[in-house]
């Protein structure tokens, strides 16, 4: 493995031999923009609470108006940025490879809209969108128009969530929750695209949440280069080749253009 400060010429000569990219992100790439991580150190706002408290099917069970009010104000708060650099690079280097007959897919942790509003294509959204909205019982989907919360604002009074108009039950975020499965379609088109790499890219995750974190790992079997962008050492460094040691909005657009 080898632990870089800024994109070497042998790291650019892979990039420019391969027609065939597949990235996947976690949320380290749109910190950026202003959306918190969920592992990191918070301050403020997001210090009281924690995926791993609020993100299961038992909270929402159990406290189903601080759950659903918290999804909400990070929908504001998404509503409120703008992709980034990274976000951009990534698309930029999408358009390109698929105008010249490659392709470059994207599977992303993130429920956030930020690759699609800087111009990609999304492969896989392996754990859901927050603008998704279905019924918590019967699977209704639901419209729902914006929350009008101010995301840099202190969290919102907690609100019930809405009722399904089918069967009259809560609705929930269409997420996934720890204990649930990844829509399936979605991690088996991101483990056909691994497969079928020439370098995949790992940006942004840190590694911990599976089965997603597992899923670079099938580049193994074939011997494909990995790529890593994260500032710090994450729980899958060990099994990359190059560990890029820098912000996604620096290190994407230096791989990418
Ligand atoms: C930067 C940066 C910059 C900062 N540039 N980088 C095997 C072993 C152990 C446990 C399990 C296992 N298999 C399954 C489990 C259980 C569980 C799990 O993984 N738990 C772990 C905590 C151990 N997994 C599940 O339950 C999954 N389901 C499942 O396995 O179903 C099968 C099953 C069902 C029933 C029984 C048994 C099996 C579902 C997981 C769903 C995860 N959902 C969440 C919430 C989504 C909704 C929401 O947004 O609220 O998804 S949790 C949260 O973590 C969110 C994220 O997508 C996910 C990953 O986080 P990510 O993206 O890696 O963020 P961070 O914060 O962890 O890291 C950010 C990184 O960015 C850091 O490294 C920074 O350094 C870096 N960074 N700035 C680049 N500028
Ligand atoms: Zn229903």
């Amino acid at each position: 493995m080898q632990v870089l400060s800024h994109v070497t010429d042998e790291l650019t000569d892979l990039i420019r031999s391969a027609t065939r990219v597949a990235v996947l992100s976690g949320a380290g790439i749109s910190a950026e923009s202003g959306v918190p991580t969920f592992r990191e150190a918070q301050t403020g706002l997001w210090e009281q609470f924690s995926a791993e408290d609020l993100a299961t099917s038992d909270a929402f069970h159990f406290a189903p108006a601080l759950v659903w009010t918290w999804y909400r104000w990070r929908q504001s708060l998404i509503l409120q940025v703008e992709p980034n650099p990274g976000h951009t690079a990534l698309a930029r280097w999408q358009q390109g490879l698929r105008a010249a007959g490659g392709d470059l897919s994207i599977a992303t942790q993130n429920v956030d809209d930020l690759h699609e509003r800087a111009g990609a294509h999304v492969l896989a959204h392996l754990h859901g969108s927050i603008f998704d909205h279905r019924c918590a019982e019967c699977g209704e989907p639901a419209e729902l128009p914006v929350p009008g919360y101010d995301g840099f604002a202190a969290p919102p009074e907690p609100e019930d969530p809405p009722t399904c108009t089918a069967c009259g039950a809560l609705v929930r975020p269409g997420v996934v929750w720890f204990g649930e499965m990844l829509p399936m379609e979605a991690f088996d088109a991101a483990s056909a695209a691994v497969r079928s790499a020439d370098v995949v890219v790992v940006a942004g995750t840190s590694g911990i949440v599976q089965p997603a974190a597992s899923l670079p790992l099938l580049a193994l079997e074939r011997g494909t280069p990995l790529i890593e962008i994260n500032p710090v050492e994450s729980d899958i460094s060990d099994a990359m080749d190059y560990c890029l040691r820098g912000p996604s909005g620096t290190m994407l657009p230096a791989l990418a253009d």
